[in-house]
């Protein structure tokens, strides 16, 4: 070994790049826990790993291995929105490809972002079947920035990088060898014996040194137009309001349209350019505020504390759309499910329910009937609550009424072993009452599905004050078994999204009869990202649910409180919305777009005469501005009397659950862009027409005053 190579390995002894030299190979091994991010520890050492393979003369081959699961799962995400640190990582990958000996990466588990772009600069790849390969960064508001716009396109051709770079979709190691994007599968599961066997077959073929950037799938200059051109026109329809999607294709541009002999260089720089573009917009920091979010709502006081208890088989009572569906995500999870109705007609609609997902996907061609039917073989029905006697967990799924709930747990407290978990899936019922009705308090915990729950991620766990900790903890492995998102939650009327959605929809409903039409509060709020405005998702949910909520609500709500009645003429009139063909829109002949309906329009003025209400004309920014500061103040609310853990948790189940936009962050990081001092004064200036609406909350009040945010919040936990 030169004194070169002792170098290497006397700067490796931080342990995240390791240097061996075993014959002629220098083995360079990443190994940066949890999933060998790039961080600047890890830059530094493959600099000086290739810097030592150059300079000994004994070296003929340099391998790269990923230490643990994965190869490297890319950039270190939590350096970003720092100041940077060299080397850069594009300056990492032209070195690798600069390399005078042949480098091969070996990848196993995620090569992911800055991980496909180091492999993407060395000269030979090999992947493990199990592996997945891509580059993800425009789903944290990003590019790829280490050379990926300009080596990918080289690699495959301009059209299927521009497929993997504005999907950020993974490909799995035998698709990347169909495309060309890798040289070989490895069939073992050892990346490092696979990578070692390659190079000695690369080194006995003196295999020559094969740069990307002189790769030539670029030849075909026509193809190369025509992709750009339909990719903008796909991206201008399916990722509107996304910042980084175009800069992607501006890019990718870049790696064919200039001619110089500098091109690759000057692709580069443009690509550094729009990356640093990207990395500066909001939209950047409110992704990744989500990815973190949504693995941090995975850790609670009882996911720490305690095992949750072997889940097999599942009961679901009840087989209306919510019950069935939730069979369907337990289905879907493996589990085998038995579903209990209280007559036969309503069985047999529940089974009819179950077997409509199942023919639906078989008739998009996405299942087929054998796959059915053997997903099917663990779905059983039963008129008998005795036959849940040996289920480990039972999700009861019947008529929002405490009465009939609490019906159906005494029922079960009879039935089921111990040890079986006791579950409800009410949307606003007080739990702790519910568990106080059973001899086994301990073991009742709120499952809150949102419909369709085969399909919507969220899923609220709803912890009475008596459960025990590992029937929590078990509920947070069933969300995980099911790929939902868990977002714990306390008892109280809404629990976290319901509760919150309450109070923006009376905001919305307030503006509505101040002189707003329902369908300029629609569109601002589909211009700030929502797929549908409240008006629509109303329409879409059906309005005899919440009248028959407000009905219920109407002997305990505060006769001082403000109440808008214009829901309430709709559904006298029988119109539910999509399901009756009109609500606040019209839907001709079952049509899931609608139309405005002049006659609301026509109502709305009544009932501004009869509430004396003189109509104002707002702004779409003070639409925005009152909206977002109820749901952002009721969300304080929340945190404040945790019945949500932290802030993040308001913004995953807003995220998941409600459609806000992800690119924002959720309500709560959205309220930290937009500063405290800004949403409170907003809402102390509306307080003055309706003080008892627009009370501000004491989180937030507090925070303001001490100059902090709701970011400071989430570290607390
Ligand atoms: C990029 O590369 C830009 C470049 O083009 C240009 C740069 C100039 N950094 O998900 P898990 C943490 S952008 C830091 O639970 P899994 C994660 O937070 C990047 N940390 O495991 C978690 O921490 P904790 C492009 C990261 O097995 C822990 O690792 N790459 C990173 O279910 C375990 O993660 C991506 O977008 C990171 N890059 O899934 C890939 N990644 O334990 C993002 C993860 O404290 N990562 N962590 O909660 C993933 O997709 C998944 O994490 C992966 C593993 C599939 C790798």
């Amino acid at each position: 070994m030169t004194n070169s190579l002792d170098a290497a390995l006397t700067m490796n002894a931080s342990d995240v790049v390791t240097c061996i030299i075993s014959g002629q190979i220098l083995q360079v091994t990443i190994n940066n826990p949890p999933v060998n991010a790039l961080g600047v520890e890890v830059r530094r050492g493959l600099l000086a790993a290739i810097a030592a393979a150059d300079a000994n003369v004994d070296v003929k081959l340099v391998l790269i291995v990923g230490a643990g699961r994965n190869f490297i799962a890319g950039a270190d995400i939590r350096e970003f929105g720092k100041p940077p640190l060299a080397p850069s990582l594009t300056e990492v990958c032209n070195r690798i490809e600069a390399c005078g000996k042949p480098v091969l990466a070996a990848i196993h588990g995620a090569a992911l972002g800055g991980g496909l772009e180091i492999a993407l600069a060395s000269h030979y790849r090999l992947a493990l079947s199990g592996a997945k390969l891509g580059l993800p960064e425009v789903q944290l508001g990003l590019m790829p920035g280490a050379g990926g716009t300009q080596r990918m396109p080289r690699l495959i051709g301009v059209k299927a990088a521009l497929d993997l770079i504005l999907s950020g979709r993974h490909l799995g190691a035998e698709e990347a060898l169909a495309l060309g994007l890798i040289d070989r599968v490895g069939r073992s599961s050892d990346a490092l014996a696979e990578g070692l066997a390659y190079a000695q077959e690369l080194l006995a073929t003196a295999a020559p040194l094969r740069r990307t950037r002189d790769a030539t799938a670029l030849a075909d200059s026509a193809a190369n137009a025509t992709a750009i051109a339909a990719a903008r026109v796909a991206t201008a329809k399916n990722a509107r309001g996304l910042f980084s999607p175009l800069k992607i294709i501006e890019a990718v541009e870049a790696s064919f349209s200039r001619s110089s002999p500098q091109s690759f260089e000057d692709g580069l720089q443009l690509e550094r350019t729009l990356f640093v573009a990207c990395m500066d917009s909001p939209q950047r920091a409110g992704l990744i505020h989500a990815f973190f979010a949504e693995r941090q709502v995975l850790k609670s006081p009882e996911t720490r504390a305690a095992q949750p208890r072997t889940l097999t088989e599942v009961g679901v009572v009840g087989g209306g759309t919510m019950g069935a569906g939730i069979a369907v995500a337990l289905l879907d999870a493996g589990l085998s499910v038995i579903m209990v109705e209280r007559d036969a007609v309503a069985l047999t609609r529940g089974l009819a329910n179950v077997e409509k997902v199942y023919d639906g996907l078989i008739a998009k061609g996405r299942l087929s009937a054998e796959a059915k039917a053997a997903t099917m073989s663990r779905f059983s029905a039963s008129l008998a609550y005795a036959s849940l006697a040996r289920v480990d967990l039972v999700i009861e799924a019947v008529f929002e009424d405490m009465a009939v709930k609490q019906a159906v747990f005494a029922e079960l407290d009879q039935v089921c072993k111990p040890g079986a978990i006791l579950a409800t899936n009410t949307s606003y019922l007080d739990i702790d009452a519910i568990a106080a009705s059973v001899s086994r308090p301990a073991d009742v915990i709120g499952l809150h599905f949102f419909s369709p729950a085969n399909i919507m991620k969220l899923l609220e766990i709803v912890v009475p004050t008596g459960v025990a900790p590992e029937v929590v903890a078990t509920a947070f492995a069933l969300a995980q078994k099911c790929r939902k998102v868990p977002v714990r939650a306390a008892v109280c009327d809404g629990f976290i999204g319901n509760r919150i959605l309450a109070v923006y929809r009376k905001a919305a409903d307030a503006m509505m009869e101040d002189g707003a039409s329902p369908y300029q509060i629609d569109q601002v709020l589909r211009d700030f990202g929502y797929p549908m405005g409240p008006y629509q998702v109303a329409d879409l949910a059906g309005g005899d649910i919440g009248w028959a909520t407000r009905k219920r609500q109407a002997v305990t709500r505060n006769p001082n409180a403000r109440y808008v009645q214009i829901a309430d003429r709709l559904c006298e009139r029988g119109w539910f919305g999509q399901k009756t063909g009109r609500g606040y829109y019209l839907y001709a002949d079952g049509a899931r777009t609608g139309t405005r309906n002049p006659e609301v329009e026509a109502i709305i003025s009544t009932e501004r005469e009869r509430a004396g209400i003189v109509p104002r004309t707002f702004t779409d920014a003070e639409i925005l501005r009152r909206y977002m500061a109820a749901m952002i103040n009721e969300g304080a609310n929340v945190v404040h009397q945790r019945i949500a853990l932290r802030p993040l948790d308001v913004d995953v189940a807003l995220l998941y659950g409600y459609g806000f936009p992800r690119y924002r962050g959720g309500p709560m990081h959205y309220a930290d862009t937009v500063g405290l001092p800004s949403v409170l004064a907003d809402i102390e200036a509306y307080a003055k027409e309706d003080p008892l609406f627009w009370q501000p909350s004491p989180l937030l009040v507090e925070l303001v005053a001490r100059g902090a945010n709701f970011a400071s919040l989430n570290s607390a936990e």
